[in-house]
């Protein structure tokens, strides 16, 4: 059979990972959030994407959270000493991947088919797949105004309080052909909703051609791992977001804005054993919780929790 999984960049990446590595080569499909891409020094940047690719090709710099392992700076301090923008930092290894991808934008290929051809050069098992061929932008609303989501994530390093998230190009969105087969095939057996920040990297995913009601009407069962583990974030600025947004930094709020804004999607909500005691309260929302070890540091662990999502049943 096939699974979907939806994913945002770290924490999605790596159960990405797992599932690539306990499922047969080419049933993993996933769903990237490019609603973080933006245009940058004349280059298209699809930062979610990208760490998929390095991570499921075992490139990834694991430290820094994004990027290359390995990489170098040359370009970055070149254009420091021209007095170019560098707040956003290209590493050298990087920026082959960035012109590549920009070159044949630019030729009029779509993303899906770039992305494609990454992955294929990078030797990848699995699909990945853009939400969207066209753009779709978060633009933050903070207590500074509307900020594009890199100058709020890197240029300002999250630092202004967040009210609100916009998405633009969602309607005019177009999602990439593959989705459309896949979700029609009765070999996909499994959506699986990664352990990346629901309002930022989820939400896009979700709203993405109105994706969650395409998914809460398929056969396949969906299952949802919290990225918020006894309070914190794992990686990202997700836990601040919710404070910020007067919504309880728990699994149990991101439960709760998920059966809030998608009615009937998650089928499973799976929880790490340190929020055990969150679990009446998941219950009590219509989703059935799922107490596991969701800390993800080796591969065995990204692995584990890999096979234990695809072991629920449909329901
Ligand atoms: N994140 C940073 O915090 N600083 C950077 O300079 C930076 C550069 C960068 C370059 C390419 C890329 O694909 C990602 C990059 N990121 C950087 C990470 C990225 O923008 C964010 O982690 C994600 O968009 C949020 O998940
Ligand atoms: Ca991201
Ligand atoms: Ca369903």
């Amino acid at each position: 059979g096939e699974v979907l999984a939806l994913s945002g960049g770290v924490g999605g990446a790596k159960l990405s990972l797992g599932l690539d590595r306990v499922l047969p080569a080419g049933a993993l499909h996933v769903l990237a959030n490019t609603a973080d891409d933006f245009e940058h020094l004349g280059l298209t940047i699809c930062p979610d994407i990208d760490t998929l690719l390095y991570t499921l090709s075992g490139r990834a710099n694991r430290e820094q959270g994004w990027g290359l392992e390995g990489e170098s700076w040359n370009a970055m301090q070149a254009l420091e000493a021209l007095g170019g923008e560098t707040w956003f930092r290209l590493g050298d290894r990087d920026l082959a991947t960035h012109l590549w991808r920009s070159t044949r934008l630019a030729a009029g290929e779509c993303l899906s088919q770039v992305t494609a051809g990454l992955a294929q050069r990078l030797g990848l098992r699995s699909h990945v797949l853009p939400m969207s061929e066209t753009p779709v932008r978060t633009l933050v609303d903070t207590d500074e105004g509307e900020l594009p989501f890199q100058h709020y994530f890197v240029r300002r390093r999250c630092e202004p309080a967040v009210r609100g998230f916009r998405f633009a190009g969602l309607d005019a969105a177009q999602p990439p052909p593959a989705l459309r087969e896949l979700l029609a095939s009765p070999a996909l057996e499994k959506i699986v909703i990664c352990p990346s920040n629901p309002f930022v990297s989820v939400d896009p995913i979700l709203q993405t051609g109105e994706l969650w009601r395409a998914l809460r009407d398929a056969p396949a069962p969906v299952v949802a791992v919290s990225p918020i583990v006894a309070g914190l974030a794992l990686k990202g600025p997700a836990a601040k977001m919710m404070a910020e947004l007067q919504i309880p930094a728990t699994a149990l709020g991101v439960a709760a804005h998920y059966a809030q804004a998608y009615p009937g999607l998650i089928d499973y909500f799976v929880i790490d054993s340190s929020d055990a005691t969150l679990s009446t309260g998941i219950d009590q929302l219509g989703l059935r919780s799922i107490v596991a070890d969701t800390i993800m540091t080796t591969t065995n662990d990204k692995e584990r929790l890999a096979r234990y999502c695809l072991a629920l049943e449909g329901v």
